[in-house]
């Protein structure tokens, strides 16, 4: 709003002239979206505590969680609110790709909350329930994964990692490439939100790591010389990409240990929706297996441990599944897991970086 409003006044004022730029405006979007979460937050936390939309503990789980029964979820409603509103202030609203990162934001929001809804408020144990739930993701996916395919100029060439020769041409089958990783991730994200702090912390990483990804792919020089894909417009998810680390700083700033509001999946769901659909605009879409390798890493634990606890008829690979659970029972305090898992993610997010030079 503010690129529409100000930016047409630099022809009397020059000083509106930085409005053009996506730096300027990221660092302000970044900001604004934290200020948000921050001063919605003490309301928000009073207001889930009021509505008595606290946690239940599964009694199967670690013993150190139980104490944590009661603590506010849903909390999600004040990253989301802080996305949304950031980005229609800061980012150029004539750009497809910001409409197709929002709905994806608010689709995904949608069930996040309308499962927590059912649990929290309805008291429906089993909320959405897992095969609705899935069924509505995927659905939403493909939705986004068309959008972006029919965006003019929009290649369906995929980007190999350290292998800038290679980029096979997916065609139609992109629609379902795109939603593949946009649910992959929605669903990893909200697997790895099981300790304080956890999950937010690697979405920050990861939208910062995204945040660099996405300016060079738009910007024609840079991308040329770094010989990546070049995406007409894409320029723009920069914006976005601060906006989501600067309200996940925000909800850091209540969900550091111990916490005193979790974001439910009303912020889990969308929170990996947005970076999967980030990953596919950008043309970085395997990339995101490096970036958001420690939501990868949860997922295949739970998978192995399912798996495995199926062939066996009983036997476990982890002392339990996702991963941070195993090293909790280990002895492991909760918060030298979480910051151990920041500081995986923090490399991991180095890696994918240097894929810029390597080839
Ligand atoms: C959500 N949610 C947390 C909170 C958060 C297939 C199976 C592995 C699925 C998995 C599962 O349900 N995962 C999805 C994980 C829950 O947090 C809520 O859920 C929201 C995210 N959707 O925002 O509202 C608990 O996590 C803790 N928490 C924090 N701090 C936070 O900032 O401490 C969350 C956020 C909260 C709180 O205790 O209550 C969750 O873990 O339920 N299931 C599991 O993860 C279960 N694993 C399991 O059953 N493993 C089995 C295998 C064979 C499937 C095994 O290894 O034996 C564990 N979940 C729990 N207890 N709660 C088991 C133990």
């Amino acid at each position: 709003m503010f690129y529409h409003l100000l930016y047409s006044l630099h022809t009397e004022i020059s000083f509106f002239n930085v409005f053009r730029y996506i730096t300027f405006r990221t660092i302000y979007a970044t900001v604004t979206a934290f200020l948000i979460c921050f001063i919605l937050g003490p309301w928000v936390i009073r207001t889930l505590q009021k509505k008595q939309i606290g946690q239940y503990i599964r009694k199967e789980g670690p013993q150190s969680h139980f104490d944590k029964a009661g603590t506010p979820t849903m909390g999600g409603v004040m990253i989301i609110s802080s996305i949304m509103i950031s980005t229609l202030l800061w980012a150029d609203l004539s750009n497809r790709y910001i409409w197709i990162a929002l709905l994806s934001t608010f689709g995904f929001t949608l069930i996040g909350f309308t499962d927590d809804y059912l649990m929290q408020i309805k008291k429906r144990s089993k909320g959405l329930g897992a095969r609705s739930k899935i069924l509505l993701q995927i659905l939403l996916g493909l939705i986004i994964g068309w959008l972006t395919y029919t965006t003019p100029n929009f290649s369906t060439q995929i980007t190999i990692p350290f292998l800038k020769s290679v980029s096979p041409d997916l065609g139609f089958g992109y629609i379902f490439f795109a939603a593949f990783v946009i649910v992959g991730t929605s669903n990893a994200v909200n697997l790895t939100d099981g300790l304080d702090g956890l999950a937010i912390g690697p979405v920050i990483i990861s939208a910062v790591t995204y945040m660099l990804f996405a300016y060079v792919t738009g910007h024609v020089k840079l991308a040329e010389y770094l010989q990546i894909s070049y995406v007409p417009n894409g320029g723009e998810i920069t914006v976005i990409c601060g906006v989501i680390a600067g309200a996940g700083v925000g909800f850091l700033w209540f969900n550091a240990y111990p916490a005193q509001v979790f974001m439910g999946d009303t912020g889990s769901l969308p929170l990996g929706g947005i970076l999967g659909t980030i990953a596919v605009i950008t043309k970085q879409e395997i990339l995101l297996v490096i970036v958001g390798g420690l939501f990868v890493i949860e997922a295949m634990s739970v998978i192995l441990q399912v798996s495995y606890f199926k062939i066996t008829k009983g036997q476990r690979i982890f002392r339990m599944a996702p991963l941070h659970h195993h090293f909790e029972l280990k002895g492991w305090p909760e918060p030298k897991v979480i910051v151990r898992f920041w500081i995986v993610s923090i490399m991991l997010a180095l890696l994918a970086v240097s894929t810029l030079k390597i080839r």
